[in-house]
C-alpha cells in the first residue's frame, strides 16, 4: 500500500515546480496563472536513517534505496491544478482537483511565501500578494466543498442515522467515503463539533460549517509549504505563517532550488543527495557562468539562510510526523538480515502507528498473516506476540505457518 501525498494550492505557488524536484519529471511550469491542467502524479521518496549501519552489515535494498546511510522509501506524490475561488461549485477544474485530492493520504498546502503572486494568480512583485490569505481561500474551498456534500446528502444521512443497526457516524462516513472519511473522523467531529446527539435535520448553518471544518482538519491531515524562500518578504511572511497556524507544521522551501540541484546532480556535475545541508561541485569546469551563478544563488540564498532546501524535509516530515507512520524493516532469516534469495535488509513498510506485527503481516501477504504465530526482534532476540505494537525502525521476521512468499 503506497502511501498518497497530494500537492494543493493557489496557482504558481509553485506546486508544479516542487512536484519536479520530488519526482525528477519535466511537467511544464510557467509564471502563467493556471498551468497545469490535469493532476500529474509521480514517485517521491521519504528518507530515515538505514538500520544497517546500526548492524554492521551492507544492504541489497529492494523496495527501497539506500544512499549515504539514508533509506529512501518510495511514496506516490500528485501534483494538482490550482484551485480558483467557486472551485466547490465545480467550477474551473474544482471537481476534478478535488476528487484527486480526496484520495490522498495527507496534502502538501503550498504557499508562495514570497507574496508575488496576486489576486487572479498572476506573478506581480514579492511583497504585494497576501500568503496569509491565499492559504485560508484554497482551505475555505475545500471546506465548501465538505459542507456541499453534506447538504446535498442531509436527507439519506438523517434516514441512515435513524436506522436501528446504526449511527449519525455512520450516515456521515457513507456520505463522505470517497474521501476517505473514516468511523474514528467522523466521531471526533461529532464530539469536537458539540453536535452529538442533535438530530442533522436541525443544525443551523453555522454547525454544519463547523463540522465541516473539522471534519476537513481530522479526516486529511495537511502540512504547509512555505514556498520560494529564495525571495524578498519570505521570511517575514514565514513567520507570520507559522504564527497564524500553530498547529500546523509549516516548512520553508525553494523548489526551484531542489530542482536545480537534482538535475546538476542528475548530470554529474554536483553531489547532493536530497535533504543533506550541503552540496559539492565535482565538475566545476564543465559549468557555464549562468549554472555557476545558479548555484552560487543556492548557497547564498538557500543554503546560507535555511540550511537546506526543505523539499525533502517536506516530504520526509509528512510521512513521519504529520503521518506518524513508522519504518519497519521486516526480514526472512533474522540472524543474516536477509530475505529469501539473500537480500540483506530488502524491504522497509511504512506503518501507521499502533499497528501490530499482524497488520504487518497483513500488508506482506494474506496468507502470513493467517497463519501468524509470532514475530522476533533482531535487537532483543525477544519472541513477540502477533499484537505487538510495532515501533520505528524495528528489524524483525515474522513466523507463520505459511511459507514467506
Ligand atoms: N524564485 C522562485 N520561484 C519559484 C520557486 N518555485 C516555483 N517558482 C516559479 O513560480 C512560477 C510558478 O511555478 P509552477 O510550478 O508552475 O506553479 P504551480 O503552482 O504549479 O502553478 P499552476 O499549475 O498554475 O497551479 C514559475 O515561474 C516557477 O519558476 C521557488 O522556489 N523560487
Ligand atoms: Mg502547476
Amino acid at each position: 500500500m503506497t502511501i498518497k501525498i497530494g500537492l494543493i494550492g493557489k496557482t504558481n505557488a509553485g506546486k508544479t515546480t516542487l512536484f519536479n524536484s520530488m519526482t525528477m519529471q519535466s511537467q511544464e511550469t510557467s509564471n502563467y496563472p493556471f498551468t497545469t491542467k490535469t493532476p500529474n502524479s509521480g514517485i517521491a521518496n521519504a528518507v530515515t536513517l538505514c538500520v544497517h549501519k546500526e548492524f554492521g552489515v551492507t544492504d541489497n535494498p529492494q523496495n527501497s534505496r539506500c544512499e549515504d546511510g539514508w533509506r529512501f522509501i518510495p511514496i506516490e506524490v500528485t501534483d494538482l491544478p490550482g484551485l480558483i475561488k467557486g472551485a466547490w461549485m465545480g467550477k474551473g477544474l474544482g471537481n476534478q482537483f478535488l476528487s484527486v485530492a480526496a484520495q490522498s493520504d495527507a496534502l502538501l498546502h503550498v504557499v508562495d511565501a514570497s507574496g508575488s503572486v496576486d489576486k487572479d494568480g498572476k506573478i506581480s512583485e514579492p511583497g504585494t500578494g497576501d500568503p496569509i490569505a491565499d492559504f485560508a481561500d484554497v482551505e475555505l474551498e475545500l471546506v465548501l466543498w465538505y459542507t456541499k456534500l453534506f447538504s446535498s446528502n442531509l436527507g439519506k444521512m438523517a434516514k441512515v442515522a435513524k436506522l436501528p443497526s446504526s449511527s449519525l457516524a455512520d450516515a456521515v462516513v457513507e456520505t463522505f467515503q470517497g474521501v476517505g472519511v473514516k468511523k474514528s473522523h467522523a466521531q471526533y467531529a461529532l464530539k469536537e463539533s458539540l453536535l452529538e446527539g442533535k438530530d442533522v435535520e436541525n443544525w443551523d448553518e453555522k454547525e454544519v460549517q463547523n463540522f465541516c471544518w473539522i471534519l476537513r482538519d481530522t479526516s486529511k491531515p495537511t502540512l504547509i509549504i512555505a514556498n520560494k524562500m529564495d525571495l524578498p518578504h519570505s521570511a517575514e511572511n514565514f513567520k507570520n505563517l507559522r504564527e497564524r497556524h500553530k498547529d500546523l507544521i509549516v516548512v520553508p522551501t525553494s523548489g526551484e532550488a531542489e530542482l536545480s540541484l537534482r538535475r546538476a546532480e542528475s548530470k554529474g556535475f554536483i553531489k547532493y543527495v536530497p535533504g543533506e545541508e550541503r552540496f559539492e561541485v565535482i565538475k566545476p569546469q564543465e559549468l557555464n557562468e549562468a549554472q555557476k551563478e545558479a548555484l552560487a544563488y543556492i548557497r547564498r540564498k538557500v543554503f546560507g539562510e535555511y540550511l537546506r532546501t526543505g523539499v525533502q524535509f517536506a516530504v520526509s516530515s509528512t510521512v513521519f510526523k504529520l503521518l506518524r507512520l513508522n519504518s519497519i524493516y521486516p526480514v526472512f532469516d533474522i540472524d543474516r538480515l536477509t530475505d529469501k534469495h539473500g537480500n540483506v535488509l530488502p524491504d522497509v513498510y511504512l506503518l501507521p502507528s499502533g499497528s501490530t506485527a499482524e497488520d504487518l503481516a497483513g500488508q506482506i501477504h494474506s496468507d502470513l498473516a493467517k497463519g501468524l504465530l509470532y514475530a522476533v526482534d533482531k535487537r532483543t532476540g525477544l519472541h513477540l506476540p502477533t499484537d505487538y505494537m510495532l515501533r520505528d525502525r524495528d528489524v524483525l521476521t515474522l513466523v507463520s505457518t505459511a511459507k514467506r512468499g
